[in-house]
Order: structure tokens, then sequence, then C-alpha cells
């Protein structure tokens, strides 16, 4: 077992403890407990000296940074987290910081909804930041006697969290613990999003990726604060979220053999998918799903041969072929199977978003193409959410609060701009720089190379609001990297293709276009492979970064 659960177990009932009485004897007692914790044993010498660790230092960058070299605060045995007293959102984000920061440290690092405490600390503060912050930005003050993050949000406050991960030495084995003093360099960071829509996508379709492999993605996406996770959830190959109303759509589309090349069974039960939602949101990131349509969706097809014009199904396939399929336009059914769909997927999905696909619908007039969208675009609306599809939808001139998601290789799209002056919103995942299943380079082991290869000085090396002629800045909701999954399988896979690209999109999507610098982020990046090492993450070693 590792000393951090032990550990949690014990406080458990001291923090509540303190929360009931909240009195000095109780700090001091906590303080003891630290103590005895770390004493037996504790040598001694000092640590060896480790490449200091600068306020700068941290992926994405932050806005701003004012270092304060006689500020370091060291974090140790009595080092306590306190949260912003009644603010249930601050509790949460302490406790999970408490789990991290256990595991690594091995000290209690107990936390306390007080208003302040003798001790050293790391405060949660809802309130009081600088006023730029907004939603999900936060300011945090570092000093010799504690770290203070303070936000008017959980997500400011867990985003400021990620910022003190990264701030802190790369977490350690157990074994090594007693090597490292928890240092974390002086300062004032003041810190917040450049767009409001910082994306990651998985697709379950091609091959199944379990609940473990998603919430483990979950957890690396959240480091770099990604606040989007879009699942593509069906396609040809496969149906991979339980509909009740169409139930054969995952008995058989979910069914072995249902992966490229005949690869495993696999979906997301409705409770899976509510699993999976509220374990991002507890990371303060919100599911996306995907249900495409009318192409890509001869998983479907040949599950409900009535979903055919010609009623037939068609048979199931698993090759990489796309473009070929169309549900039937003219045909009622076909709406009162989008209707079930979408109004079951609405119900268990907690964000705002349902995105309807619409790319690569080659096998469906102009004509249908419009037919189909303008009815299907208001049954989003229906039941609550708000619609998104792949830029291939903007050729219809849909409402404006539609959001259009761009995959293009290129830095025109008529359409594009055009919906953009109307006021349609842009994410921006273009293929040739965003697209995560895209080779690094001739020798890549996965992916494919249809929007060329892609290594990280390339993921990085563009502006998403210089990206498209008249999709500007104002027109910019945010970006998104997707990984298609044709060639991945294992969580390995996920990774070797995410990292280190994933957090090159991230940077993008949070930093200022001023502080675009290749070689501050490749430094930084470099930076990060211990972390990485650390938590098994098995990346793609770029000989672009100066890895450590
Ligand atoms: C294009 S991008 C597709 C997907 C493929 C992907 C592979 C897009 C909207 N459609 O169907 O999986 O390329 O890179």
């Amino acid at each position: 077992m590792r000393i951090g659960s032990i550990i949690t177990d014990h406080d458990e009932g001291l923090e509540v403890f303190v929360r009931r009485r909240n009195t000095m004897t109780r700090l001091l007692a906590i303080a003891a407990l630290g103590l005895s914790f770390v004493l037996p044993g504790a040598p001694a010498v000092a640590a060896p000296a480790a490449p200091a660790r600068q306020l700068s230092d941290v992926i994405p960058a932050p806005v701003e940074t004012r270092p304060d070299a006689r500020g370091t605060f060291t974090l140790g045995p009595l080092t306590v987290i306190r949260t912003s007293p009644g603010s249930a959102a601050a509790w949460r984000v302490g406790r999970q910081l408490a789990q991290t920061l256990r595991s690594a440290t091995g000290y209690p690092l107990p936390v306390l909804p007080v208003r302040s405490t003798p001790l050293p600390e790391i405060a949660l503060v809802v309130g009081g930041a600088d006023g730029r912050v907004g939603q999900e930005g936060y300011q945090l003050d570092v000093t010799r006697r504690g770290v203070t993050i303070r936000a008017n949000t959980g997500a400011g406050l867990f985003a400021g969290t990620q910022t003190l991960r990264q701030l802190l030495p790369a977490q350690i084995e157990a074994s090594d613990r007693q090597r490292v003093t928890w240092t974390v360099p002086g300062g004032r960071i003041v810190d917040y999003p450049r767009f409001a829509y910082r994306g990651a996508m998985l697709d379950l379709a091609r091959h199944f990726h379990t609940v473990d492999e998603i919430t483990a993605y979950v957890d690396l996406l959240s480091q770099y604060k990604i606040n989007y996770l879009h699942l593509h959830l069906t396609d040809d190959q496969g149906w991979r979220i339980q509909i009740d109303s169409w139930p054969r759509l995952t008995a058989v589309g979910g069914g072995p053999g249902t992966g490229v090349d005949g690869a495993g069974p696999g979906f997301l039960t409705k409770a899976d998918y509510r699993a999976v939602a509220a374990y991002a949101a507890a990371r303060h990131i919100t599911i996306v799903p995907e249900i495409d349509m009318p192409g890509h969706t001869n998983a479907a097809q040949s599950t409900y041969a009535e979903l055919n014009c010609d009623g037939v199904a068609p048979p199931p396939r698993t090759d990489m072929a796309v473009g070929y399929s169309s549900l039937c336009i003219d045909d009622e059914l076909t709406y009162r199977f989008v209707e079930d769909v979408i109004r079951e997927v609405a119900e268990i999905t907690p964000g705002p978003f349902l995105h309807i696909g619409g790319d690569e619908a080659l096998a469906t007039t102009d004509e249908d193409y419009r037919t189909f969208m303008e009815r299907v675009l208001p049954l989003v609306a229906k039941y609550g959410k708000r619609a998104s599809g792949w830029n291939e939808v903007m050729q219809v001139d849909p409402p404006t609060d539609v959001v259009a998601q761009f995959w293009g290789t290129g830095t025109t799209n008529a359409d594009l701009a055009e919906a953009a002056a109307r006021g349609n919103k842009v994410v921006m995942s273009p293929a040739n720089k965003s697209y995560l299943d895209m080779k690094y380079d001739a020798n890549t082991r996965l992916g494919l190379r249809w929007a060329g290869y892609i290594e990280v000085r390339d993921a990085y090396g563009w502006d998403p609001a210089h990206r498209v002629t008249g999709v500007g800045e104002d027109a910019i909701l945010g970006v998104e990297a997707p990984l298609w999954s044709e060639t991945l399988r294992t969580l390995d896979d996920i990774e070797y293709m995410a990292f280190p690209r994933l957090p090159a999109i991230a940077e993008l999507g949070w930093s200022t276009a001023a502080s675009h610098d290749w070689e501050s982020f490749r430094t930084r990046l470099g930076a990060q492979a211990p972390r990485w090492r650390l938590q098994e993450v098995d990346f793609y070693p770029s000989p672009q970064v100066p890895w450590s």
C-alpha cells in the first residue's frame, strides 16, 4: 500500500475533528502528528542540489510571473492545507491537492477549512485575486511562510494547484523522498486562459478505450489545464454508447470484432459514461459527446436494416475507409432514430455541448446534407444542448450558437469565414498541427500520415487566431487536439501520441499569443520528463527537446 493512503484514512478523522473544534490545541496536535511521521529515519544530510526551478517553469506558460528570490517556501511535515471556511469548492480542491502531495512527500498535509493557522500553509482562498483572473484563472503567491492561491471559482483554484504541482520537485519514489527538499520558488503568478475551450478528443469508435483508460487520460489532461474532453462515440466500425431505445447499437456495434482490423469489443454503459463525466468534472473537465452523422454511420446501419434507404443492412466494416455511409435522408424513421439518440445522450451529459459530427459525408448529396442538418440541429437545442460539429456543418449556415470544429489542413475556408462573420464560434483543430494521431516522423510506429508528419515544433508552431483567413481572435472559442484511434489500442499508445504534443496544444489554448516562444517552450517541456517517467507516461522522446 502506498503511504499516502494510510495518511489519508488517518487524518480524515482529524480534519473533521478540527473542523468541529477549531482551536489552536488541535492544530498543534496535527503539528505533532506531522513531526512523529517524519522524525524516524529523517537524515540530517542536505538534499543534493537540484536544478533550480523558476516561477515561470510551467506549462502552459502563465500570463504574469514576478519572481521574488527571498520568498522560497519549503513544504514540510508541519505544512497544512487551509481552505476558505464555508467553501465546498475550495475544500474539494484542497482534498485533491492533499492526496497528490501526500503520496509524493509522505507528509500528512491535513486539510483545514479555517481562517488562519500558525503553521506553514498552502492556502486555497475564494476571492481576493487580481481582477483579471475571471472564472478560470488564479493568483498564486509564494512567500517563506506559505503558498496562497486565490481564485473566484473551484476551477480557478484547481488550475492554481496544477501550477503549484509543477513548481514543486517532480514527485519521487518513496525510497527517494528524504533526499528531496520540497521547495517552491518565491513570487507571484497571475494567470488566466486566453481561450474558454481547451480540448482533447479520444476516438472510442475505431478502438474502444475503457473507463480506466479514459480517466487516466483525464488525469494527464487536467495537469495542463485542458477543460474539455470530446468523446467520438460512434463511427462506421463501432457504436460505443448505450442507447436504451435502440439496444442492438451496442449489443452488435460494441461487440467482439468491432475495432479496426477486428480488435476487441467494448462500449460505455450509461453508468460508465456518467462515471467518466463525474470523474472529469471533479477535475474541471467537461465531456463533449459526439454522435457522428449523417455519414460515419455504418455500425448503426449494419445493425438496423431499417436505417438504410433500401432496407438492406450492409456488412459490418472494420477497415479504415471513410465517406461511404449515409443515413437515409428522406425517411422519417431516420429522424426518430436521431432524436432518440440525441435525447438519451443529452440526458446523461452534464456539459453544454453535443457534437453531431457532420464530417466526410461523401455519400450524402449537398442538398440532402442541408435537409438533414436543418432537421437535426434543432433537436440538439430541443434537448437543452448547444450543437457543435465538424466544419462541414457551416455549409448549411446554421444558427450562430452552433460551434464549428475546424479540422482542415489549409488556411482558407470560405464557409467557415462566413460563419465566423455571422457570429458562429470556432474550435481550431487543424489536422496538420493538432491531430495527435499523425506520426511524428517516418519512423513513428503508430499513427497515420495523411495530414503530414507533426513533430513537437509543428504542433506548437501556429496561432489559433491566425490560422484561417477571416477567422480571428474574436471568432475563436478555443483549440482541441483530437486523437483518432485507427492505429491505437492501449493507454501506452495514447500516451505516446499525446505526449509531448498535447502540452503544446494546451499552451496554445491557455497562454497569451505574446508569450509564444519555441525556445522557452522546449526547455519547459524537457523539464516535464521526470514527472512523466514517474507517472509512467510513455512519451515520445522527440530529438527537438532537451529532455531532463
Ligand atoms: C479524418 S477528421 C476523420 C476521421 C479519421 C481521421 C484520421 C475528421 C473530422 N474525420 O474520420 O479518423 O481523419 O486522422
